[in-house]
Parts: C-alpha cells; sequence; structure tokens
C-alpha cells in the first residue's frame, strides 16, 4: 500500500496551549487557567485560584487568539494539508453548565475555520483537550458526576452545528486514557481532585464511564447532522517492551498496555471488553451504569483511532531505574538515546505501535501527536538550526511509512505536536519547543511573540511537498 494521495499533513496543538487570551471574548476559566503545567497539578488541587503575582505562561501562550491569520499562512507556506487544534470549551461554554452559547466563542472559531479553508488546510478538532470547564470542577465536581454527560453532549452538540461543512474530523477527549494513569493525571485530563479518602478506583471508572457515554452521544449526534463527520477517539500510547525475556516481564509489559486499550475498547468496539472487566477486578470498583448506556456506547463507536505517540519504555517484574515520558514514567532501555526532558526516542516504537492499534481494533488510525520537544537557539542573524528535531520526525516518517508500505495499516495523516512553539503541558515551559516556527516567547515573561522559521520548517515543507518521498535535508 502506497501513502493515501491524500494523506492529512499537517501539524498539532490545542487551545490552552496556544490561544492565549484567555479572559477574552467571554471565555471562562478552564483547569488549564489554574495550572503551571501538569507536574504542578497535584498542587493546584489544593491551590484556590490563580495565584497574584504568579506568571502563568498559557494566559498569553503564543497568541494564535490574535494572530491566527498570520500563523495559518505560515502552515499554509509549509503546504498543509490539515491542522490539528482544539476548540476552548469555556469559549463556548465559559461555566459549561449554560443553556446557550457564547456567541463571540463560536464566531472566533468560524474565523480560524474560514481562514483554514481558505487556504486549503482542514481542521481537525478535538472537542477537550485537558480544557474542563473549571465551574463544572469546583460545583460539580467534574465527570464523577453524571450530569457532565448531558453538558458536554450539548458543547459537542453545538460545534458539529455550527461547523458543520466546515470541519470533518473531529476528536472527543485528548488522551482520554490518562484518566486512569494515577498521579498528577486524573486532574489533568479529567478535572478530577480526589477527596481524602476517597475510592481512587472506584471514581476513575465511573468518571471513564460517563466520558465514554458522553463521546458516544456525541458521535451519534455527530454523525445525525453530518454524515459526512469523522469522530475520533484520541489515546495517549506509552509503548512498552519487556526488559528481558524473562516471561514475567512481557506480562510486565502488557499490563503497562492495560489502559491503553480499556480505553481503546470501550471507544472502538462499543463496550466493555474481557480487558475492561479485568482491569475493575483490579481496581476493586465497578462503574454504575444506566440503563442503555451500553446500548449508546454500541451505537458511538469511535470511526477512527488518533493518538500520541512519543517515546516507549522497558517494563519488569522487578524494579527498573525510570525515567521520564509523556505523561507516564518507564524503565531506562539502554538501546536508546533521550530528548533534553529524559523522554527516550524510539522510531521503530511507532511502526510497532501502528501494528499493534490496528491489528486489535482494524480502523483507520491517525498520528495525532509526534514530536521532541528541545531548547532551541536563535543565531545573529535570526536562524535557528535544529538538524535534532529534523533527525528525530525524519526517522519517525521512515518508520511511519514502512508501517504503510510494509504492513498495510490504514494511516489518515500525521500531525506533528506543537508545530509552532507552544506552552508546555508538562512542566507549563515556553523553553520546551517542538515547532517548525519560533515564536520569541519565553518563561520569564519576556518576549514579542514574533514569528521566525527555523529550519526544520524547509525540511518539513519539502517532505509535504514530496508526500514523503523526500526526507532529505
Ligand atoms: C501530550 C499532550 C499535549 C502536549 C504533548 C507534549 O500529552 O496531549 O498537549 O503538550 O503531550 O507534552 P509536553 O508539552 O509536556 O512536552
Amino acid at each position: 500500500m502506497e501513502l493515501r494521495k491524500d494523506f492529512l499533513w499537517g501539524g498539532a496543538t490545542a487551545a490552552n496551549q496556544y490561544e492565549g487570551g484567555y479572559l477574552e471574548g467571554g471565555k471562562g476559566l478552564s483547569i488549564a487557567d489554574i495550572e503551571r503545567g501538569a507536574r504542578h497539578g497535584m498542587k493546584r488541587q489544593i491551590d484556590p485560584d490563580i495565584l497574584p503575582g504568579v506568571f502563568y505562561p498559557s494566559h498569553e501562550a503564543t497568541d494564535f487568539y490574535h494572530r491566527y491569520k498570520e500563523d495559518i499562512a505560515l502552515f499554509a507556506e509549509m503546504g498543509f494539508k490539515c491542522f490539528r487544534m482544539s476548540i476552548g470549551w469555556t469559549r463556548i461554554f465559559p461555566r459549561g453548565d449554560e443553556e446557550t452559547p457564547n456567541e463571540e466563542g463560536l464566531k472566533f472559531y468560524d474565523d480560524v475555520f474560514d481562514e483554514l479553508l481558505k487556504n486549503n488546510i482542514q481542521p481537525v478538532v478535538t472537542l477537550s483537550h485537558y480544557e474542563t470547564p473549571l465551574t463544572l470542577v469546583r460545583e460539580y465536581g467534574s465527570w464523577r458526576n453524571r450530569k457532565l454527560v448531558d453538558f458536554f453532549e450539548r458543547y459537542a452538540l453545538t460545534c458539529f452545528e455550527r461547523y458543520k461543512g466546515k470541519v470533518r474530523y473531529w476528536m472527543t477527549f485528548n488522551e482520554i486514557n490518562a484518566t486512569m494513569i494515577l498521579g498528577r493525571n486524573p486532574y489533568h485530563q479529567a478535572g478530577i481532585v480526589f477527596e481524602e479518602g476517597e475510592d481512587q478506583g472506584k471514581t476513575i471508572v465511573q468518571a471513564s464511564h460517563h466520558m465514554f457515554v458522553a463521546s458516544a452521544k456525541a458521535v451519534i449526534a455527530g454523525h445525525r447532522i453530518d454524515p459526512e463527520n469523522r469522530i475520533g477517539c484520541m489515546l495517549l500510547v506509552p509503548q512498552a517492551y519487556a526488559a528481558t525475556c524473562a516471561p514475567e516481564d512481557q506480562v510486565a509489559a502488557r499490563d503497562k498496555l492495560l489502559a491503553l486499550f480499556y480505553y481503546g475498547d470501550a471507544h472502538v468496539r462499543g463496550y466493555y471488553s474481557n480487558t475492561c472487566t479485568a482491569q475493575w477486578k483490579k481496581l476493586g470498583a465497578e462503574p454504575v451504569i444506566e440503563d442503555g448506556d451500553l446500548e449508546i456506547m454500541k451505537a458511538g463507536k469511535v470511526d477512527y483511532i488518533g493518538f500520541s505517540y512519543y517515546f516507549s519504555s522497558i517494563e519488569s517484574a522487578k524494579p527498573l531505574e525510570q525515567v521520564e515520558g509523556n505523561v507516564i514514567m518507564g524503565g531506562k532501555n539502554p538501546y536508546l538515546k533521550m530528548t533534553d526532558w529524559g523522554w527516550q526516542i524510539d522510531p521503530v516504537g511507532l511502526r510497532v505501535t501502528l501494528n499493534m492499534l490496528y491489528d486489535r481494533y482494524q480502523v483507520p488510525l491517525f498520528i495525532v501527536e509526534n514530536g521532541m520537544g528541545a531548547r532551541d537557539t536563535v543565531e545573529a542573524d535570526g536562524s535557528i538550526h535544529d538538524p535534532y528535531r529534523i533527525d528525530y520526525l525524519r526517522q519517525h516518517i521512515e518508520e511511519m511509512i514502512k508501517a504503510v508500505e510494509i504492513d498495510d495499516v490504514d494511516l489518515i495523516g500525521y500531525t506533528p505536536w506543537g508545530c509552532i512553539d507552544v506552552v508546555s503541558a508538562g512542566t507549563g515551559e515556553m523553553r520546551k519547543r517542538y515547532g517548525f516556527i519560533y515564536v520569541d516567547r519565553h518563561d520569564d515573561d519576556t518576549g514579542d511573540f514574533s514569528r521566525s522559521r527555523k529550519d526544520s520548517f524547509f525540511w518539513y515543507k519539502k517532505v509535504i511537498a514530496s508526500n514523503g518521498k523526500d526526507l532529505s535535508d
């Protein structure tokens, strides 16, 4: 199989890390607005609100809100076929529980989509990318409360109706399986703040159940409103290998992937598989399932899987030296190099992942995040040389193409993360950059937000123009 002729090359962002304008246009606060990166998330659970005198890079972020025309022109110059972004839920429903949406917020995205389409770029839209309305967390207890299903359904419906004919590719919840990865993630993903002594496993399966029903209802409504809509889930893949050939290590590697399959099965198969029920036993908790929920999950199966892939780790039944990764840590692999932030670089793991997901689910896949966070240096003449980024992406694209051409995996597109510099989700920093486009914005609140093209910008432009055939410098 060849890479599709209409392969969706592009780039990915999220509103809370890119837009800024966090109080403009009638927008309400989301959980991201009071966080300074997920690593501060745990602390945020006890902080009352935005801390006075503290700098939150995400509040202005890299200012897509005011500069979208300039940025979209740069994406068009690179030849983007698509652009992944999220709609800030609190731009549309500032509290989350209103009956009617905020027209100014709706209009903003109308303008953005029109500008993209004018430039022949297809929007790919995530409905909830770590941006649950803060009011829903504070007044309703977030996703542990069944009411959020209705609030999300209303929000999704509003978007499908308003942007009918403009947006075709949607995703419901970003990296939804992060909800089951404990630590800072239940808050960062799903706005869950645990109470003292709360049964955390029970809360997680219940909140996840509500999200499955909400996602399925959105899929059903989205298909009804426009049969052209393609609505996916979005999963984080913490690819894992057995540390040795000891069979117990193979079991440990599979265990690492269980949360991924839990959410994949519910979304794609549309039912709670044995993988899911086994997790319930492990957690000692089952969700309360209302009449009709299972039918909704079945009728609202997703059309494709969007996923993020950044790294892999090794797992063992015995303790291993741990290294950082996207959202979740893992064992250090002596065969792999690491990024400056300690994430192990494993291009072959992307091919392994594409095969693993396609074997299991047999629905089209979409790589909606991949990339390498790195520090960039601006030279005296204004140029930015980022051969490390080009190497990382080239090697991953090579493996992606093998998965399509050799293994016949059905792949819709590829949108590397942070195609323009954005604020890091994990650390809240600006200096961790992923972009082809540099933004003059820094962690000490300096910078004029001006944009410049990195070397990778020109390289990626060639890659897109040749549909992945020319990966040379
Ligand atoms: C994923 C998120 C993104 C993004 C990316 C890179 O988990 O979906 O929002 O930020 O990881 O992570 P970081 O920003 O921590 O480097």
